[in-house]
């Protein structure tokens, strides 16, 4: 579930280990550079957290994160 905090939208993502958690971050990579949006992102071994905002907006949520959101939901799921 992604959640609203500070202006961005949030989701934190749990695997089974750091390979698995790497072949997430690169798939979600590869969907922002073809949206051309592009995710803040923490990641400590099988965990990824995602933090969602449009930097051209005043680092404001805009339609462009909820799009964004979805896509990665799809590539998790
Ligand atoms: N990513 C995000 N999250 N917000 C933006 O406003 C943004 C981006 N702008 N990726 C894009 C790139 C812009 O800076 C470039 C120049 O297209």
């Amino acid at each position: 579930m992604w959640q609203e905090i500070n202006d961005t939208l949030y989701k934190k993502f749990s695997f089974q280990d750091f390979s698995e958690a790497f072949g997430f971050i690169s798939r979600v990579a590869l969907a922002a550079e073809k949206m051309n949006h592009h995710p803040h992102w923490a990641n400590t071994y099988n965990i990824v957290e995602i933090w969602l905002s449009t930097h051209d907006a005043g680092d404001k949520i805009t339609i462009k994160d909820h799009q964004l959101s979805k896509k990665i939901d799809e590539i998790f799921s």
